[in-house]
């Protein structure tokens, strides 16, 4: 039998092999995936465990928050916080950022996430996640600000997401391909299931949430008119639909089978460039999508080039299957 490769033998090797993971990053992405570990625990126990519901408070972004949205948050503030891997993190459910306290080493990464994506799906036990971006911070002795973490994600060096469904699975990138790891919870331990994730480029399945088509823009919703029209409109072929509501859920479908996954501006919110945020969310899914040999845009710009302005910045997406993403773009006129 071939012997199983765990998160920690996959990461050695990777430092080894490439030189792309020093061990201060192989440290935080051990620790991030513990944290996850944990998480996966938490989400596990449902109504068992008291953690589901609300808190009874908001996010920054005005949203309410759930008990285990808060939970998740303090899991990976406690399981980061005194490894000295880490400088400052910064979370969906924290209005600013989260220096590490002066009794702890500082280190030379920053910690973007979204402890718990999908939250609207808590309760209706329907997969969910966590959505992790890293930043080197910059260099220099002073004390890390805001600012430090308004890099474009072409800056990231290392992101991934990990999903609480079926099987609690692990979806990680240092810039080397996309490699998947399933937890066996007998050992307790992320194993190795699938390495150089590959999105095909053609498809036949977009996921969008249909129910704000009538505030689309022309060419957003061009692209799905045509998608709709099947094998006897443009596009000359039948398209299935899939909307999970957790990004996480929807992008792993994406990574292992194809597909596009679009969060467009709409007129609800004209002022809003999009739901999702371009930090923890759009920016660790679009690096892992390219990694993957798929695509990632604002309908305009690559996401990945995006320069952010603030830490909660929203931005438009469209995820997944190259030729999919290009003809978005292309319909925004800008390919
Ligand atoms: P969250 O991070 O607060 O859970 O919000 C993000 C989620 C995404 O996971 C998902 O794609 C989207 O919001 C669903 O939004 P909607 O309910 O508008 O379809
Ligand atoms: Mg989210």
């Amino acid at each position: 039998m071939a012997t199983s490769i765990s998160l920690t033998r996959y990461l050695v090797e990777q430092q080894r092999a490439g030189g792309l993971i020093p061990a201060p990053l192989r440290l935080l992405l051990e620790v991030v995936a513990r944290a996850c570990k944990s998480i996966s625990h938490a989400v596990s126990k449902g109504a068992l465990g008291d953690v589901l519901g609300t808190a009874g408070s908001e996010n920054v972004q005005g949203e309410v928050q759930k008990k285990l949205d808060i939970i998740a948050n303090g899991v990976l503030i406690e399981a980061n916080e005194w490894g000295g891997h880490l400088a400052a993190m910064a979370s969906e459910e924290m209005d600013g950022i989260y220096l590490v306290p002066n009794r702890y080493p500082q280190g030379e990464y920053l910690l973007l996430f979204d402890p718990l994506d999908g939250s609207s799906n808590i309760d209706v036990n329907v997969s969910i996640g966590t959505i992790f971006s890293v930043l080197r911070k910059p260099d220099g002795e002073r004390r890390v600000e805001e600012t430090d973490f308004l890099q474009p994600g072409t800056r990231q060096v290392a992101a991934g997401y990990c999903i609480y469904g079926p099987q609690t699975t692990l979806v990680l990138t240092v810039g080397a391909g996309v490699a998947l790891f399933t937890l066996d919870r007998e050992q307790g331990s992320f194993v190795l299931t699938q390495e150089n994730l590959r999105i095909p480029e053609e498809t036949r399945e977009f996921a969008i949430n249909m129910s704000n088509m009538r505030h689309w823009a022309a060419p957003v919703k061009r692209y799905i008119d045509e998608c709709l029209q099947g094998r006897s409109g443009p596009r000359g072929k039948d398209f299935n639909m899939r909307w999970v509501a957790s990004m996480v859920a929807d992008m792993h479908r994406i990574l292992s089978r194809g597909g596009v996954f679009l969060y467009p501006w709409d007129r609800r919110e004209p002022h809003k460039p999009g739901k999702l945020r371009l930090l923890y969310e759009a920016n660790p899914m679009g690096w892992l999508v390219e990694q993957a040999g798929g695509a990632a845009s604002n309908g305009r710009q690559r996401i990945l080039e995006i320069q952010p302005t603030h830490l909660h910045e929203r931005v438009s997406v469209i995820l997944g299957s190259k030729n999919e993403v290009e003809r978005v773009a292309l319909y925004h006129g800008t390919r």
